[in-house]
């Protein structure tokens, strides 16, 4: 029996529009949501100077190499608990793609879990905050497994920009040494995206060659792969900056990352009262600081 479509919700046209639509919506949902944000602008004052990176507008990314970012040691851990317990193959059949799936179900990791942990320090949420200006919601994190699947690249191994925020902070962990040719992350500073953007009239719906990208941006295209032992990071805007990832030439590799992702209550994949669409707001508790509670998405 078919599946029936899903209805889409009405910020839909807008979330796969063109930068000018994106922002017109964005500017509409910060107006109605505006005491809201304030509180959360207010507190990105009180908390910006503990920032663990500080992500550059131009750039829309921070690498920390191995050994850089406190505490991401525990994260790998548990990364690998997970793996040891998942049933990879079962998942794959499952999954949306393939090459890329998720190791566990979110609703399953507790306030305890050295991801969760990590999720609300407070240095690793000020650095997203100082960068969007607003105190974020965690809206996703997980264990991702990549490898090859097929030969022919789809999805978001091709070049994009995510179009579920107009602006967000994706944070990436190694949970193993990942090489060049181990599908690692790729992306192009966010000025550099911009430009590839304005040229290609791009859609957030797109998905674009390398041949595309480097079309535009020719011998000026720096790409930045994150390679490197476990325990390397990225803080990445992966709305503003062109990425891709997963790329495999070799059938015995995979890829295990952690991933972490923030955004602001006017993001596009958040229902009007965005608390009901905040993923761990159940987490919360009376005993949370202001701080997590708002990233949980309870304030
Ligand atoms: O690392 C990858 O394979 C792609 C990740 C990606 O596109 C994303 O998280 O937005």
């Amino acid at each position: 029996m078919a599946t029936p479509e899903k209805q889409k919700p009405a910020s839909h046209a807008f979330r796969v529009s063109n930068d000018a639509g994106r922002l017109e919506y964005r500017r509409a949902r910060a107006a109605q949501l505006a005491p809201e944000l304030e509180v959360r602008a207010r507190m990105v004052l009180a908390i910006a100077g503990e920032a663990a990176v500080v992500i550059g507008r131009e750039q829309g990314y921070y690498l920390c190499p191995d050994g850089a970012l406190e505490g991401v040691d525990a994260v790998v851990a548990q990364a690998n608990e997970v793996l040891d317990s998942a049933d990879i193959a079962a998942r794959k059949e499952k999954a949306n793609k393939p090459f890329m799936v998720k190791l566990t179900d979110m609703k399953g990791l507790t306030i305890d879990s050295a991801i969760i942990r990590f999720a609300l320090r407070r240095d690793i949420v000020a650095a997203a905050a100082r960068y969007l200006g607003v105190v974020p919601i965690l809206q996703f994190a997980n264990v991702f497994y990549s490898s090859r699947d097929r030969e022919e690249l789809a999805k978001s191994q091709l070049y994009h920009c995510d179009s579920d925020e107009v602006e967000q902070v994706k944070v990436f962990i190694l949970c193993e040494e990942v090489t060049s040719d181990g599908g690692p992350l790729t992306f192009v500073a966010a000025n550099a995206s911009q430009i590839v953007r304005d040229r290609l009239d791009y859609r957030y719906k797109f998905r674009l060659t390398d041949d595309q990208v480097r079309g535009v941006l020719g011998t000026d295209l720096e790409e930045v792969a994150l390679t490197g032992p476990a325990g390397t990071a990225a803080f990445l805007d992966t709305s503003r900056c062109l990425h891709f990832g997963s790329r495999f030439s070799d059938v015995t590799t995979r890829r295990v990352v952690v991933m972490i992702q923030y955004i602001t209550p006017t993001a596009f994949i958040l229902p009007d009262d965005f608390r009901s669409g905040a993923t761990f707001r159940h987490l919360a508790t009376a005993d949370h600081d202001d701080l997590s509670r708002m990233v949980l998405g309870a304030s």
